[in-house]
């Protein structure tokens, strides 16, 4: 790279270090703190796009949602105190999606630091279990070293966040000093006799299972671990929100190992002898709250593949450690011959339950909303994004919706609510040939619906999905089960959604029975402009497979007391 030692002020050597390191795109809310990296961006827009949103939460999910499609740091730029603190939530589903991110924030200068100056926060202390790394430059020569490091650092190992503090007198202060070259992906790679090892363990197992989630894969590597499994006839399962790592049309897809998990499957994993799992965490969410492997010794033969080795042994110590990146692991795998016919006919049952489990069933009301998601599922194309946030909604998206390939699932496993709407803003700028679908909760769509403003404003035309119960079901649904009958805190009062859209100029409709969903998506698709469609369900349908009243009788049966038939909500 040409060293280019003419004198620039820091904010034009942050953002001359960014476009160097290989970003392409920023999210952000602007900030006075900031004002030379705003100058610096000026003079690089052509090649760094600068994505003005409404508010940091909605930035940082962008921010996020672009890490998690690119592979790519996702990088986001807020102002000192509020800014940073209204962008946390997107750090902290970076940290637990394991996707890579930068953010950079604007802070006092260091002549007055410590003094609790304007919006002035110590972000090593406040981000400091949120975030991989977190520093700030003190100096302006300084700038690329630590931008190196930080990009470094966000895609090493187990990708996450990373932040950096951005004193205002090292923005405008000036240097002569060269940027610095592209970063590097530092992954490790299996050792060739742990490969003999695991060959050898699964040659031996009767009732294998696989395992495939985490951040860091690539498209090629899911396509021959795809190939690989399929040849050796082993079933495969796909942790909590990482559906899209497994062609879920695959004869040895097994379903999603999450929220709500097909009992069947569930049953399945528990009762292997070898689980590989080859990314996965092993969560709260993936585990079934860690019941499906004992803890800290499970019964399988657990072959634990992570890309940090610190995830390995936290909580399960597995009978093989392998500390790989995904795709290094899986071109060690390809040579690897394990196959036994004996597992044929487990895999082809494990696939005939995951068929048997996505088929939609009755739900109250006039729109079926799984049929909804079963047509999206068969029209939409096969590389379409969707994303979706944290709600009951979203278990009939996980449980109906067939991915098909990689990075065609954007969601959050922290479970944040609001995630949906602004991540489809990213996809659709980061992709804009791809078709993108957001499906949104009540609840969660207006965490974020400001961002309609900025998916107008960029011309990101997506079609999102508002899934109105009016009820933040999932809380409603905890409710009746634990304190039946006493509903408080979970009723929401909404607005007209569709005229919401249509207010900041984007198209919007409700849609209140199945066969109208169709024409209405198409209209919607058709606009090109952003989309909202509302779908009004009924709020007793709080799950794929239960209502509101079953839950109460039930709760109230088995704290011996009759209710009434149907609760008044
Ligand atoms: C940011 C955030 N706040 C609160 C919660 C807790 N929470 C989880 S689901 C939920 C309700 C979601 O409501 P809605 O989006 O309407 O979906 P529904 O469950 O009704 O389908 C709440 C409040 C959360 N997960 N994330
Ligand atoms: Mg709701």
């Amino acid at each position: 790279m040409k060293s280019d030692l003419t004198v620039r002020h820091g904010g034009r050597i942050l953002a001359d270090a960014l476009v160097a390191q290989g970003a392409r795109m920023a999210f952000g809310v602007p900030g006075e703190s900031y004002l030379p990296l705003l100058d610096g961006l000026l003079d690089v827009k052509d090649r760094l796009r600068f994505v003005v949103c409404r508010q940091e939460g909605g930035a940082s999910y962008m921010a996020e949602a672009y890490g998690k499609l690119t592979g790519e740091p996702g990088v986001l730029l807020v102002t000192r105190g509020p800014g940073a603190t209204n962008g946390s939530v997107g750090v902290h589903t970076a940290y637990q999606d394991s996707t890579p991110l930068v953010l950079l924030i604007g802070q006092v200068g260091n002549d007055m630091v410590e003094r609790e100056a304007f919006q002035e926060i110590d972000y090593r202390r406040m981000y400091g279990q949120m975030a991989k790394w977190v520093a700030q430059i003190d100096r302006v020569e300084r700038i690329p070293e630590y931008v190196s490091h930080a990009f470094h650092a966000a895609m090493a190992g187990r990708p996450g966040p990373v932040v950096l503090a951005l004193p205002e007198d090292t923005l405008f202060a000036e240097a002569a000093v060269a940027d610095v070259e592209r970063h590097h992906v530092v992954r490790a790679a299996p050792a060739p006799a742990d490969m003999a090892r695991l060959a050898e363990r699964l040659r031996k197992a009767e009732r294998p299972f696989v395992i495939v989630g985490g951040g860091g894969w690539t498209r090629e590597a899911t396509q021959s671990f795809r190939v690989w499994a399929e040849a050796q006839g082993l079933p495969v399962g796909a942790a909590f929100r990482c559906q899209d790592l497994f062609d879920n049309r695959s004869p040895s897809y097994a379903g999603d190992v999450g929220i709500g998990i097909n009992p069947a499957l569930a049953r399945r994993i528990k009762d292997a002898d070898v689980l590989l799992a080859i990314g996965p965490r092993l969560g709260e969410m993936t585990t079934s709250g860690y019941t499906l492997l004992e803890v800290p010794q499970p019964r399988q033969a657990l072959i634990h593949v992570h890309a940090g080795p610190e995830e390995i042994g936290r909580v399960y110590r597995p009978a093989l450690a392998i500390n790989s990146g995904y795709p290094q692991f899986v071109e060690a795998l390809s040579s690897l011959q394990v196959a036994n016919p004996a597992w044929k006919e487990s895999t082809r049952a494990a696939h005939a339950e995951y068929l048997e489990w996505i088929k939609p069933r009755p739900m109250p009301g006039a729109l079926q909303y799984g049929e909804v998601i079963c047509w999206l599922s068969e029209h939409l194309p096969e590389d379409a994004i969707v994303t979706g946030g944290a709600g009951n909604f979203a278990s009939w998206l996980h449980r109906h919706f067939q991915y098909k390939g990689f990075r065609t699932q954007l969601g959050p496993t922290n479970g944040s609510m609001g995630y949906g709407f602004p991540s489809a803003i990213a996809a659709k700028l980061a992709a804009p040939e791809r078709t993108v679908l957001a499906v949104c909760g009540d609840g969660d769509f207006l965490m974020n619906g400001q961002e309609l403003a900025t998916a107008v404003a960029h011309g990101a035309a997506f079609v999102a999905l508002v899934v109105n119960n009016g009820l933040y079901g999932t809380i409603r649904m905890h409710q009746e089960r634990e304190y039946p009958g006493r509903v408080f805190g979970t009723t929401l009062h909404n607005p007209d959604f569709a005229a919401y859209a249509r207010a900041f100029g984007a198209h919007g409709e409700s849609v209140e029975r199945t066969e109208d969903f169709p024409a209405a998506y198409e209209r919607a698709s058709r606009s090109g402009k952003p989309a909202l469609i509302e779908l009004r369900i009924d709020p007793e349908a709080i799950t794929p497979s239960t209502t509101l009243s079953a839950l109460r009788q039930n709760a109230l049966r088995a704290a011996g007391k009759a209710g009434p038939s149907r609760p008044g909500s």
